[in-house]
């Protein structure tokens, strides 16, 4: 209580505090003799005209309480704070919220830095700043092109290319790629060409050839080739010849576990070979030179295989087995793969 005196010079003992009506107001009076004073409470100060005791504006004493709007009341005042502070218990003064420790998890999964009135998330990458907390960014939705050819799934900071078969994610993970098969497999066409595509690859067969059902291998039509390529150059030669079709099955009378190979002597054009004479080509069998070519007639538990040699364990019946090498000087009469009748070995004799 702040101790206030009353009126001092009155000429008798009157008690001011009954008689003078609302004498110390807001605080309370007390009579002395020849005299009064005024106790008026913290908040209060004495108005010796008035004889009251006086609200105080803090607002108005020019001391800045609050930062900001200070509102008085009777006997007090209070701070009304900006958004980012907080009153004080008592309500005379503003602080910094630290919303860091207020809001916990807040700006999750960044860092939370406080600031004077305010605070700021610093976010990972994949994350962006909304409504002051570390959004995901769904890269999928937000950047055109992502995963180009694939599938995008978005994660927590990041996202994921699924690339379709025939595809690769590139280094960046961020597209996918088409896996060039032509180039990456030299060759996979067999008897055709190579035309990749997006995804995938196809294979283009020369004229006469169709795709088989591995759909990388182009085989020719069952031939007759006495009757058709080589009827000038190999007259009476009686073979029919597959080119290249395993399912060749009219292929497959022919007679036996011979290897008409190499159309190396073309009448007229090229003189035979005795194939024979460079060595044995037919491996475990017997080799006997003919015109155009060479025989072999396989040893016993031998049979016809793919290099024109004679093979164990080589599966029988299959005309794939029995693809003749190239001639080289085919080549010269049509670029034309000779390819063998296989069959199993008989009893007829080499047959010219
Ligand atoms: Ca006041
Ligand atoms: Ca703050
Ligand atoms: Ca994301
Ligand atoms: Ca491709």
């Amino acid at each position: 209580m702040r101790m206030i005196k009353g009126l001092e010079n009155l000429p008798s003992n009157i008690d001011e505090c009954s008689e003078i009506p609302a004498i110390c107001s807001n605080g309370v009076c007390i009579n002395q003799i020849g005299s009064f004073r005024c106790e008026c409470p913290i908040g209060f100060s004495y108005n010796n005209i008035l004889l009251i005791c006086e609200d105080i504006d803090e607002c108005s004493s020019g001391e800045n309480l609050c930062q900001r709007n200070c509102i008085n009341s009777i006997g007090s005042f209070q701070c009304l704070c900006q958004e980012g502070y907080d009153r004080t218990l008592d309500g005379k003064n503003c602080v910094d919220i630290n919303e860091c420790v207020s809001l916990p998890g807040t700006c999750s999964p960044g860092t939370c830095q406080n600031l004077e009135g305010s605070f700021r998330c610093i976010c990972p990458p994949g994350y962006e700043v909304q409504n002051d907390n570390c959004i995901d960014i769904n890269e999928c939705e937000e950047e055109p092109n992502i995963c180009l050819f694939g599938t995008c799934t978005n994660t927590p900071g990041s996202f994921q290319c699924i690339c379709p078969p025939g595809f690769v994610l590139s280094d960046n993970g961020r597209r996918c790629f088409d896996v060039n098969e032509c180039a990456e497999n030299l060759g996979i066409c067999i008897n055709g060409a190579c035309i990749n595509t997006d995804g995938s690859f196809r294979c283009e067969c020369p004229f006469g050839y169709n795709l088989d059902y591995t759909g990388v291998n182009c085989v020719g039509e069952c031939r007759e080739v006495g009757a058709e390529l080589f009827h000038d150059h190999l007259p009476n030669s009686g073979l029919d010849l597959c080119l290249g079709l395993p399912e060749c099955t009219g292929c497959r009378k022919a007679p036996t576990r011979v290897f008409p190979v190499t159309t190396n002597a073309i009448p007229g054009l090229h003189p035979d070979t005795d194939e024979c004479s460079i060595g044995n080509p037919c491996g475990n069998g017997t080799c006997t030179n003919v015109v155009g070519g060479f025989e072999c007639t396989c040893d016993e538990g031998f049979e016809p295989g793919p290099m024109m040699t004679c093979e164990g364990n080589v599966p029988l019946g299959h005309g794939a087995q029995c693809l003749s090498r190239w001639s080289p000087r085919s080549l010269a009469v049509g670029s034309v793969q000779l390819a063998l009748p296989c069959s199993k070995k008989a009893d007829s004799p080499v047959r010219q």
